[in-house]
């Protein structure tokens, strides 16, 4: 087992790492930045250690002031959470090459999984349904138009080192496809220092379905059923929940066992997730895939009874899946997430400020995963992010019926938070039904009651 372990990260992430090592038995380092020195996981780790001024870029992602705090502190291992530095393949480089273990997949499939076009390649040859689309990159607007031709209308334009939204453009007519070529190209060299492009066919109304992978260092790899993220705002999720109510038994077992092949073959180790869009008829197709824990995790925990982040411990210590896992894993009931933002409830911009009340919800079927305290502070400098909520319940009406309560027990006062968005969410009838895509939100807001 590893015997100490920093974690480079911070807020409900940071502690959520620290309270799995406590229950393995090993010793944490946090690393704070000098606005985060009253936070919790600085309180509740066996040792803290400052990093930097507030901005993420001269603390959490200051890769040698990192490095420093782990070789000053001894660790053996670098849990990064997600966001921050948990994707940076050049990071992991520097782990190996400073005899640290990274808690992740090795750099070089973090790398291709964040070459997004290369990626989609490797799930095509493993037989990963994939949507229509340009083989690897579109080197100009003559090649986009081929593509587009022969894909058919509308499709998206994609950046290659992309992510979150950023680089992509819709092309719905060969006359526009110029113009929003450069625009896209642009903006992906602005955004990730790489300006090229690949192409797809353009799904109006998808959901956004992920699966839950882990993999050992010894080339099993299992699946943890999938996610339903489709509740989400500017690329924001703000919902999650386990299991989708689209996805059949028998879908769920092909996925399953494709994946499991797939990421077999490309050496996969650790925690990760592949996403897929559902298209109008129900079918799925890779999009990417995320190298890291995910902020919803807990609702697959919820729904399998595996500890994602200690299962992740122990892969990095070396253990084999059927060491960490029973034998068979089955979904027990329905699990529903929702992220606390600190946010005004109209403009949705950050609410950074001191928090005067904190009362956390509790009882049957209720987890939260939070960093904050009453008289703690919300600093600017970071996402909004204050608390998750997670219920869980035989079926979906137990666990949405539990998450009403929980969010009209959740009291935060001196800072605005998302809330009352979730509240109003859930008395919504298409909500209800499951009745939605990645467009609800837009659909949502725009109705006069909501
Ligand atoms: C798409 C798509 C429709 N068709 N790809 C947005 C972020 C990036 N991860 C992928 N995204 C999308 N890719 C094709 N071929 C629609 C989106 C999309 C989206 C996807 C998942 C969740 C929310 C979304 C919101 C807007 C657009």
């Amino acid at each position: 087992m590893l015997r100490k372990v920093l974690i480079a990260n911070r807020n409900e992430i940071a502690l959520r790492v620290i309270n799995a090592c406590r229950e393995l038995g090993i010793r944490t380092v946090a690393v704070y930045s000098e606005a985060d020195r009253n936070s919790l996981h600085v309180k509740f780790a066996d040792e803290a250690i400052c990093i930097g001024p507030p901005r993420a870029a001269d603390s959490y992602l200051n890769v040698p002031a990192v490095i420093s705090a782990a070789e000053i502190a001894d660790v053996d291992a670098i849990h990064p959470g997600y966001g921050l530095l948990s994707e940076n393949a050049n990071f992991a480089e520097v782990c190996r090459a400073s005899n640290i273990k990274f808690i992740g997949p090795p750099p070089e499939v973090t790398r291709l999984m964040g070459e997004k076009e290369k990626a989609r390649q490797a799930m095509k040859d493993a037989k990963v349904p994939i949507l229509p689309g340009s083989d690897g990159i579109v080197a100009s607007e003559e090649e986009a138009l081929d593509w587009a031709q022969r894909v058919g209308y509308p499709v998206i334009l994609k950046a290659k080192a992309g992510g979150g939204g950023r680089g992509m453009r819709i092309v719905r007519a060969p006359e526009d496809l110029p113009n929003l070529f450069h625009a896209a190209s642009t903006e992906a060299a602005n955004a990730f220092g790489n300006g090229d492009l690949y192409m797809e066919k353009f799904i109006e109304r998808p959901r956004h379905i992920e699966f839950q992978v882990l993999a050992d260092e010894h080339g099993n790899v299992t699946t943890l059923f999938e996610r339903e993220c489709s509740i989400q705002r500017r690329h924001q999720k703000l919902i999650e929940e386990a299991p989708s109510l689209q996805v059949t038994p028998k879908m769920r077992a092909e996925i399953g066992a494709t994946l499991k092949r797939c990421l077999t073959d490309i050496g996969y180790q650790n925690a990760g997730t592949i996403e897929f869009l559902m298209d109008e008829d129900g079918s799925l197709y890779f999009i990417e895939m995320n190298t890291r824990i995910q902020v919803e995790h807990p609702v697959t925990e919820a729904i399998t009874g595996v500890d994602l982040v200690k299962a992740q411990l122990r892969i990095a210590s070396g253990e084999r899946l059927d060491q960490i896992l029973p034998a068979n894993i089955e979904i027990r009931g329905h699990a529903i997430e929702c992220r606390i933002n600190a946010e005004h409830p109209d403009k949705f911009t950050p609410s950074a400020g001191k928090i005067t009340a904190f009362n956390v919800p509790g009882f049957n079927g209720v987890r939260v995963d939070t960093a904050q305290y009453a008289e703690g502070v919300v600093p600017p400098y970071y996402d909004s992010l204050i608390a998750k909520l997670i219920t869980h319940g035989a079926n979906r009406e137990e666990a949405i019926s539990r998450m009403e309560r929980a969010l009209s027990q959740f009291i935060v006062q001196g800072i605005h938070t998302s809330i009352p968005l979730h509240q109003r969410i859930f008395q919504d009838e298409d909500f209800r039904a499951g009745k939605f895509d990645t467009k609800f939100m837009e659909r949502f807001l725009a109705k006069p009651s909501s």
